[in-house]
């Protein structure tokens, strides 16, 4: 069958094999394999979150957190989009050719590593937010099918020799994100555009590496979460638009 470079370059359903030959794939496996199971876990039975957006089917809940006087608020958000798919999702999330398009909070972006057709790592710098320091962040970032009909990227703080923490402008931050979903259809159709619904569940916990007032950061990532979330699914909702579905 003929492929566009789309579809060539979509998440790939098994794992790529020079992933696995990579000194970073035990860590990989192991934080995606944690992050993508606590996504998918509802916040309903869980004590402590509290419900601080909601936008149709968008909900935001964050638990109020400090570690050594920083706030680490962990971050979680349920959504529901239809027409698009999981596979569709997690492909512009982690297609650093998109990222400026959807990405509102980033100054530059820098691929330090390509490890394989599903795992890159990032140099990103962020945009100032006064009073604090800019901040900068390096990060692996991971997408794989998760189970049937089921993607997730997981994005996840690390090290490189090349690219020291806070010897510039820039204090280093500490992410650790993910974004899982799952697409559903009526049972015995084929999924189209018109009858799949894809589950979104976003989870994020940053540590801002170093000061950084604690109601600036909150009001910020109150104002910033909802407006990246948003954004970010209308923007593959637009981009899908007229495409073929890639389930
Ligand atoms: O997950 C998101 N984006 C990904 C691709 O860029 C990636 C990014 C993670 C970094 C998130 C850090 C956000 C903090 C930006 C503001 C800097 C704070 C400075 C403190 C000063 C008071 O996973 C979407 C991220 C949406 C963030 C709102």
């Amino acid at each position: 069958s003929v492929h566009t470079r789309d579809q060539v370059e979509l998440p790939p359903p098994v794992i790529d094999n020079r992933l696995t030959l990579h000194p970073l794939w035990p860590e990989i496996d192991r934080i995606s394999t944690e992050q993508i199971q606590a996504a998918f876990e509802g916040v309903g039975g869980e004590i402590g979150w509290q419900l601080f957006a909601e936008e149709g089917d968008m909900r935001m809940y964050r638990r109020e957190m400090e570690v050594d006087g920083m706030v680490t608020d962990p971050l979680k958000a349920m959504h529901k989009v239809r027409g698009v798919t999981a596979r569709e999702m997690c492909h512009y999330f982690f297609n650093p050719r998109y990222r400026y398009e959807w990405e509102t909070t980033l100054e530059t972006m820098t691929i330090v590593e390509e490890i394989s057709s599903d795992a890159l790592v990032f140099h990103q710098t962020f945009k100032r937010i006064w009073p604090a320091s800019q901040r900068d962040a390096l990060f692996w970032s991971h997408v794989r099918q998760s189970s049937e009909n089921a993607y997730a990227t997981t994005n996840h703080s690390t090290t490189n020799v090349e690219y020291p923490a806070n010897t510039g402008a820039c204090i280093r931050l500490f992410v650790t994100v993910c974004l899982a979903c799952r697409t559903t259809y009526p049972a015995g159709e084929q999924p189209t555009r018109d009858n799949v619904t894809t589950s979104i569940a976003y989870c994020s916990t940053v540590n801002p590496g170093g000061w950084a007032p604690a109601g600036v950061l909150r009001a910020v990532y109150k104002r910033e979460y909802p407006k990246f979330l948003k954004r970010f699914t209308s923007y593959v909702v637009e981009q899908c638009k007229g495409k073929p579905i890639a389930i």
